[in-house]
């Protein structure tokens, strides 16, 4: 057996359970160890998603163009794109710039028995050159990039879309309104304790990723991507204060 024939170990997400001192979360490879269990039990309607990525990709790849997933981690929204693509010559491409998470990625991407190849990028998606795309998924990752540089990574990926081409966008937002924040914000609590996450853990998790995640409303995301050059702009998918949009280039 090759050393990517092996599942890699997966373990449940306890990294906020003790009491620990306040830090910046990072995507390193205690994360990427735990990422599965972590994603699904705190971001609603992921589990959703990513099958409908294969879904939507499915319908928007076109021959002879290039896909992309941007801010891969461990690659199941690569995986979904790369089943949703019906075009063998077709290149998709999933980046991510967090090397324990591109490490483990690559075991999972040899373990699917896809034959569309998929190259694996170790870099920050604001540097990847993209062209003749016809997908592009950005799957919870423009939140990790400052603000006030998602207007020119969101305008390279417009530019690179082919006419007819798409952009899956999924976000965690945030409302106008601060009764809806409060009451959409203690569902999306209610969510993770249901999953066993105790109240420790949401609170310690909420202070280290308050300074790296930066939500906005879906007013600034709709406007942002027609600015960008998107002509279409439609939620297809929400759940509480997590948003999936999808945004077209017409024909
Ligand atoms: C999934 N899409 O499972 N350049 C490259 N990667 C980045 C950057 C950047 N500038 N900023 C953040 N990342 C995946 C889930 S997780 C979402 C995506 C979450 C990467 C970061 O290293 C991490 O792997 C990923 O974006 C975000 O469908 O953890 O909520």
């Amino acid at each position: 057996m090759s050393k990517t024939d092996r599942p890699p170990q997966q373990q449940t997400d306890r990294l906020f359970a003790a009491e620990r001192q306040p830090d910046d979360f990072r995507f390193d490879a205690a994360v990427a160890r735990v990422f599965p269990d972590m994603i699904r039990r705190s971001v609603p309607g992921y589990t959703t998603i990513i099958p409908m990525i294969e879904v939507i990709t499915e319908q928007y790849a076109q021959p002879g163009s290039n896909c992309y997933d941007l801010g891969c981690s461990l690659g199941a929204s690569t995986l979904a794109m790369r089943h949703g693509i019906v075009f063998n010559d077709c290149s998709l491409t999933g980046v991510d710039n967090s090397e324990a998470m591109v490490e483990r990625c690559e075991h999972y991407i040899a373990l699917d028995d896809h034959p569309l190849p998929v190259s694996l990028r170790c870099e920050d998606i604001q540097e990847t050159e993209l062209t003749n795309a016809s997908v592009t998924t950005l799957n919870f990752t423009l939140q990790f990039v400052p603000p006030e540089q998602r207007s020119s990574l969101l305008g390279k990926i417009a530019k690179a879309t082919l006419p007819g081409g798409a952009l899956i966008l999924s976000e965690k937002i945030r409302f106008e309104s601060e009764d809806e924040q409060a009451i959409q914000t203690r569902l999306h609590h209610e969510f993770k304790r249901a999953n066993g996450y105790s109240d420790l853990e949401i609170s310690q998790k909420r202070s280290a990723i308050e300074q790296v995640l930066i939500p906005e409303t879906l007013d600034a995301h709709k406007q942002r991507l027609k600015d960008a050059g998107f002509d279409r702009v439609l939620v297809w998918y929400q759940c509480f204060n997590f948003v999936s949009m999808l945004a077209t280039k017409a024909d």
